[in-house]
């Protein structure tokens, strides 16, 4: 192995921490040249959807994640965009992005989907102030050439927790590298909430204590930590305050899950005694989870019946949640497909796909399957094209932001719908704002289509 004199001096640990800014709503703006500059959300647009994320010219009217989607209508000007999301345009986005980043380092952890950890110091780069400078300019830029356009927040310091910290500090777009020696001196003023693992209750807790800044906690007694908050959220608090964090990134996360299970005395037909099981099962595993600050990705039930037939089912969320009640939502609708006629002989539920990323919002869920519920074949009864062969409605639902393809006019996206007519934007991304017209739904002419590719050449 080669050494490098110069280099000897440098820390084991230099992580970057890399999140796209407004991520769906900027893919949006990419794809959807009339949208650029101006108010998007996208999110759930029914009548109890919840938005995802908002560009930031939503942002300066108040427009945030997890924010129910009518506060937001109520919130933004008119002619602010309402958009379902377009999963398969993000997916490829984000793909893109972290092949950039493994170009970087064998070491690249993916914490959700617009955002990762890179080991730089297991990679052969300079790890000077001005080299990681550098390294991080060039980064956004190749970031957004190969995405056509989409921005990156960049932090660079020697733990993951500082790293995160440092891409937040100038949001959207910045790039901070903070030095090895100097965290204590950014961590300390910052708001206690400004630590992952202080949320609200927490936050309002250590209010109480007269805890504002990092700098409070830091002077705190470990001891008063501990006996507030309990012997391992005390402890951790303690080490956050002082910016000790050694995770480690992860390339593949380790498999890990949790899980419970109860064998019957007898055979159980019972549904409602196989609920209450369920139930206590569930409680077991999300405490275990909440426990262990994780969140789950997928729930998995377990069955064995009578006749020692044993089978798994699972279901996977897009985003990982630490909700109990989203878990036993799952839970519960993977255990209604069970036939229990025969009897059950074991019941067992467990979740995987664990992380122990703080992202994991609870209307992350709601809002990303509330999205992902605007099937385009989603039968609906309002704007039926043609009957199936057993003569039931199958529909497509013209819903506002998918793209679709119109035999004599190109590409476009829904722009909007109702009343038996679609009206579509014909625009792409490599285009200039283009024109509506407006179609009868049922215009064979029109048709869903894939994602725009932002890498096809100006038509
Ligand atoms: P974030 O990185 O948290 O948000 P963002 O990229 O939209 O904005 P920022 O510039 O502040 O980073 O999340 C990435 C994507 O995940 C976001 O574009 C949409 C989705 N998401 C949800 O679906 N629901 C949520 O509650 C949040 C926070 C994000
Ligand atoms: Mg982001």
């Amino acid at each position: 192995m080669a050494t490098d004199i110069g280099r000897e001096a440098t820390p084991a640990r230099m992580i970057l921490h890399l999140d796209l800014d407004a991520f769906f709503a900027a893919v949006e703006q990419r794809d959807k040249p009339s949208l650029r500059g101006k108010p998007v959300i996208v999110g759930g647009t029914g009548g109890r959807g919840v938005v995802a994320t908002a560009s930031y010219e939503a942002r300066v009217f108040g427009a945030r994640s997890a924010m129910p989607t009518s506060e937001a209508r109520r919130k933004c000007p008119a002619g602010t965009a309402f958009l379902a999301g377009r999963f398969g345009a993000y997916r490829a986005s984000s793909a893109v992005v972290m092949e950039l980043l493994r170009e970087l380092s064998d070491l690249v952890e993916q914490v959700s989907i617009d955002e990762a950890y890179v080991h730089l110091a297991a990679a052969d780069h300079d790890l000077s102030a001005a080299g990681l400078t550098a390294l991080g300019k060039d980064l956004q830029s190749r970031v957004t050439e190969a995405t056509g356009g989409l921005t990156a927040a960049v932090g660079i310091a020697s733990s993951k927790m500082m790293a995160k910290i440092a891409s937040e500090l100038d949001k959207p777009g910045g790039l901070s590298v903070i030095e090895p020696g100097s965290e204590l001196e950014v961590l300390h003023p910052m708001p206690v909430r400004a630590l992952a693992g202080v949320g609200p209750a927490t936050g309002a807790k250590l209010h109480t204590l007269g805890v504002e800044t990092v700098a409070d906690l830091a002077a705190a007694d470990r001891d008063v930590l501990t006996s507030v908050f309990g012997s391992a959220h005390g402890t951790g608090l303690y080490a956050l305050a002082r910016a000790q964090d050694d995770r480690v990134v992860v390339s593949e996360r380790a498999a890990k899950s949790i899980s419970a299970e109860e064998t019957f005395a007898s055979d159980v037909v019972d549904r409602r005694v196989l609920d209450a099981e369920l139930n206590r099962l569930v409680d077991k595993v999300t405490a275990r989870l909440t426990s262990s600050a994780a969140f789950a990705k997928t729930v998995t039930l377990k069955i064995r019946w009578h006749d020692f037939t044993t089978v798994t089912r699972s279901a996977s969320l897009p985003y990982a949640t630490g909700d109990p009640a989203v878990l036993r939502r799952e839970a519960d609708r993977l255990m209604q497909a069970v036939d229990v006629t025969g009897g059950l002989r074991l019941l067992g539920m467990g979740v995987a796909g664990l992380t122990d990323h703080a992202q994991d919002e609870l209307a992350l869920f709601d809002t990303l399957v509330g999205a992902e519920a605007v099937d385009p074949v989603e039968p609906a009864p309002s704007d039926v094209i043609s009957p199936d062969l057993a003569g039931r409605p199958v529909g497509r639902r013209w819903i506002t932001g998918l793209d679709v393809h119109h035999d004599e006019h190109g590409d476009g996206w829904v722009w909007g719908s109702g009343r038996g007519v679609v009206t579509v934007r014909f625009e792409g991304p490599n285009t200039a704002p283009g024109r509506i017209r407006t179609f009868d739904t049922s215009d064979p002419a029109l048709s869903l289509a894939e994602p725009p590719d932002w890498r096809e050449s100006r038509a």
